[in-house]
């Protein structure tokens, strides 16, 4: 039985409706992720039929309105889902990160009526997946020199470009894509599958986030009727309100991924023995578990009071940008030393311990990479922005 680490009692912080909403998804990731998630992972495949399942849990906006298929729950329910979902695998928790965070946030924030009502309840249930394309091939940590764009036609908008490390971008039905208008204004496009030449072939022979797709959106001449324009947002701050969303997301959902590695890290320890003894009575050992468990302790803390500032509409862009930065290194240090405390046995797929830390290589570099962060909490102290 699962009992994840909770040193500083920060269950206590949590309303009883938190704690049923996070003990509901982890029995559904105990039941449906972790039997499968070894095979999908070494197979390379996404398991697209848990895609409907994860709407039926709730995974889709939980903190979207009813109205629009949301739970119209807070931003701590919201971090816990994300917790347990990751705890499963990060490709779980990327689907439900973009689905709500990247794709369904923008349309509730800047869509019209009419789009949030056509588009939100369907992402909201699995119906349809969405992606998120602002990455391109040349313009990553730097999207606001990103060249895709698009004309107005009168009676349709002509879209040209393409974006590239697109989470689930093969299997979406909607992309929310972020492209320049001709006064070079970053708008964002409800671009729809099925629109005339737009593809999305698969990036294959990864070594990370195997259990997950990842490809390319590529326009050429693609005829976006104008209703899909967001009419109330422009400019880059637009795509990057989205990510302050997701960001926020995985500084908890990484939490799920290192508590699983330093629970698999305890219980061998105490198991195994070397020199007639378990190795758990090994100083090295103990060293490692230890200072596991005070990094989980610090990374629940920051996540749960970002969450908090978030509820008031208080957190700042840098607030999370410094838990996403250190809760993801910290998973990522944790999956490390966790592997080793098992030996040769951490390497193999009968633990989850290497696919998680395969996984968090790309979630340091996703969502604005460590030096990004970095920089973004240099800013907030100095004043200086020093990207350039
Ligand atoms: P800069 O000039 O600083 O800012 C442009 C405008 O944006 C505003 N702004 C923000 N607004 C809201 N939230 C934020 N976090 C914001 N950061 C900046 C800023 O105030 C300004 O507004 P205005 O009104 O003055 O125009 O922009 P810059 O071009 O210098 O870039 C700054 C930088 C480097 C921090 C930013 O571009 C950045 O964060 N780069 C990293 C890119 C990134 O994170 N990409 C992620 C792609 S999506 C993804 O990875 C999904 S993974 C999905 C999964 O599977 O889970
Ligand atoms: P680059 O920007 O080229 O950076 C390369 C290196 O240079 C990094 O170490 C970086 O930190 C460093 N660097 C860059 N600029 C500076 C600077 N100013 N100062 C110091 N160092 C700097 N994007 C999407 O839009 N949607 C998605 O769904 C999505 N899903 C993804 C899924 C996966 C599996 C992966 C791996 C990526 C995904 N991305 C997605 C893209 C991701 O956001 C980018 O990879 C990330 O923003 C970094 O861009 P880049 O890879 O082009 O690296």
């Amino acid at each position: 039985m699962y009992n994840p680490p909770d040193y500083y009692q920060v269950d206590e912080l949590l309303t009883d409706e938190h704690k049923i909403i996070r003990s509901a998804v982890r029995d559904w990731v105990e039941r449906a992720v972790k039997p499968i998630i070894d095979d999908y992972a070494q197979k390379h495949e996404y398991p697209t039929h848990l895609i409907k399942e994860m709407g039926e849990i709730g995974a889709f906006g939980p903190f979207i309105p009813e109205k629009y298929g949301g739970s119209g729950l807070d931003q701590i329910a919201y971090g816990l889902i994300m917790t347990e979902l990751e705890r499963g695998d990060s490709a779980i928790r990327s689907t439900a990160s973009v689905q709500t965070s990247l794709v369904m946030y923008p349309i509730y924030a800047f869509g019209s009526e009419e789009q949030k009502m056509k588009y939100l309840p369907r992402l909201a249930s699995g119906e349809w997946v969405g992606a998120y394309g602002l990455t391109e091939p040349n313009h990553g940590s730097d999207p606001g020199s990103m060249l895709t764009h698009f004309e107005d036609k009168g009676d349709h908008y002509l879209l040209n470009g393409s974006k590239m490390w697109i989470t689930n971008a093969s299997i979406c039905d909607v992309a929310m894509v972020w492209a320049k208008d001709e006064e070079g204004k970053v708008r964002g496009l409800i671009v729809e599958r099925g629109m005339e030449g737009f593809s999305t072939p698969e990036t294959k022979r990864k070594w990370s986030l195997r259990a997950s797709v990842t490809g390319e959106l590529i326009f050429d001449n693609v005829r976006v009727p104008k209703e899909n324009l967001l009419p109330n947002i422009k400019g880059l701050k637009g795509p990057l309100m989205c990510l302050n969303s997701a960001r926020y997301g995985i500084a908890w959902g990484v939490l799920g991924a290192a508590m699983e590695c330093y629970d698999t890290a305890v219980r061998y320890a105490l198991e195994r023995k070397q020199f007639h003894k378990p190795i758990a009575s090994f100083q090295l050992q103990q060293k490692k578990l230890a200072e596991m468990l005070t990094e989980i302790t610090k990374g629940q803390l920051l996540a749960w009071r970002v969450g908090m500032l978030k509820n008031e509409d208080r957190a700042t862009p840098a607030q999370i940008s410094m838990a996403k930065r250190n809760n993801v290194e910290m998973a990522l240090k944790i999956a490390r030393e966790s592997r080793q405390v098992l030996g040769a046995m951490g390497i193999t797929g009968d633990f989850p311990i290497m696919r998680h830390m395969m996984n968090l290589e790309s979630v340091i570099t996703y969502e604005g990479t460590h030096d990004i962060h970095l920089l973004i909490t240099g800013m907030d102290i100095t004043g200086i922005p020093a990207f350039e």
